[in-house]
């Protein structure tokens, strides 16, 4: 039965904030699966502020920073097991990380440097996607593809699509999710609300009080809940990957946070945004949010949330160097794989192009 499952203050969330607000947890965590999630959440957020830096210092190209959505995704991928694949949006770059992929992998990528693309099936993490919500139907196939295969192999595993607030006035959206339902596909279609679309403010993206009411017109489950709690957004993706392989089909998972940082290293948000607003959102960062909880419970201290942080500093540290010591790619790699019969013209432009460059 379609509907949007009730939550707390329209959210839901397990962290409290300290004082008024209790802490909560989530059944069948640990103290080692709290501390890996703390140091998942750690290596994305190194990974945001450093690739800011080496953008700043031109060793990579524009970048979409993801600075305070590193909740939505660590929770989430842990929820999943290392069969169940992932569609990253441009915003999900460096997700791979967090199933072993080197740094310098995703730091080739924004380089614009073939050694940025890997094989999907050695991750199960499909390509980063550019194109507003293009990857929802890949998504949705490719979980009807492991559906028909359960009944071959009996294995069912699921994928996940993240995608924006603005993804979902699109055409490409619409398409994933109906297959998805009308399929009953084991998909997770993982919204990240940052409140956004570049310049547009979700009040002008849709006339929908939540996203999550489009879900119902799809006729499957969605789930609000505050995207900055990690423990949350974790719980709403373990149910909905429970839903998955139980058969049950799809869930739309609507994580609500608002964009504290700039779209891209190419926005200047100042000009349409309300930075109050965003230094009240930077003050409840997803980070620090939970590493306060941990503290409250008594398993984080400085001397693990250091050690933690440096790990990750020096895993970008020897990122960026191997990704600076590839050698440059071969300007021929323009026209190839491009058509199965060129035209002659490619011979001549990729001369000129051989000729301009040196
Ligand atoms: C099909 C398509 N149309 C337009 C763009 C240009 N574009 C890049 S990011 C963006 C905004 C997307 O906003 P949202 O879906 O909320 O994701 P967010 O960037 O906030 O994560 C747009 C319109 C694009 N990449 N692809
Ligand atoms: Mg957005």
């Amino acid at each position: 039965m379609a509907g949007v499952i009730p939550a707390e203050r329209g959210l839901r969330r397990v962290i409290g904030d300290g004082e008024g607000v209790p802490d909560g947890e989530v059944e069948g965590l640990g103290a080692d699966d709290l501390l890996a999630l703390y140091r998942s959440l750690v290596l994305l957020r190194t990974y945001d502020e450093r690739s800011v830096v080496y953008h700043r210092q031109g060793r990579i190209g524009t970048y979409a920073i993801f600075w305070g959505h590193e909740a939505m995704q660590a929770g989430s991928v842990h929820a999943l097991d290392e069969d169940d694949w992932i569609f990253p949006s441009y915003r999900e770059s460096a997700i791979g990380l967090l199933r072993g992929m080197p740094p310098e992998t995703v730091l080739s990528w924004w380089r614009g440097h073939p050694a940025g693309w890997w094989n999907p099936a050695d991750y199960n993490v499909a390509s980063i996607c550019v194109p507003i919500a293009t990857h929802v139907p890949h998504a949705a196939g490719l979980a009807w593809g492991m559906k028909l295969r359960k009944k071959l192999e009996g294995a069912l595993s699921c994928a996940i699509a993240y995608f924006g607030d603005g993804a979902t006035s699109e055409g490409a959206f619409h398409e994933g999710a109906n297959f998805a339902a009308v399929l009953q596909t084991p998909t997770i279609l993982f919204c990240n609300n940052n409140g956004w679309a570049i310049s547009t403010p979700v009040a002008e993206q849709t006339r929908a009080q939540t996203l999550a009411d489009k879900a119902v017109g799809y006729g499957m489950p969605a789930v609000r809940v505050d995207g900055g709690d990690v423990l949350a957004v974790y719980e709403a993706t373990r149910e909905a990957v429970a839903r998955a392989r139980a058969g049950d089909g799809p869930t739309f998972i609507e994580a609500v946070t608002y964009r504290a940082a700039p779209h891209a290293t190419a926005d200047d948000p100042s000009v349409y945004i309300d930075a109050a607003r965003v230094e009240e959102e930077r003050a409840n960062e997803c980070v620090g949010r939970y590493e306060r909880y941990l503290r409250r419970l008594g398993l984080l201290d400085d001397e693990l949330a250091d050690r933690t942080k440096s790990e990750a500093a020096d895993l970008m540290r020897a990122g960026i160097a191997a990704a600076e010591a590839e050698p440059p790619a071969d300007v021929g790699l323009v026209f190839e794989h491009a058509l199965v019969d060129p035209p002659a013209s490619f011979e001549s432009d990729l001369a000129e192009l051989r000729r301009i460059l040196g």
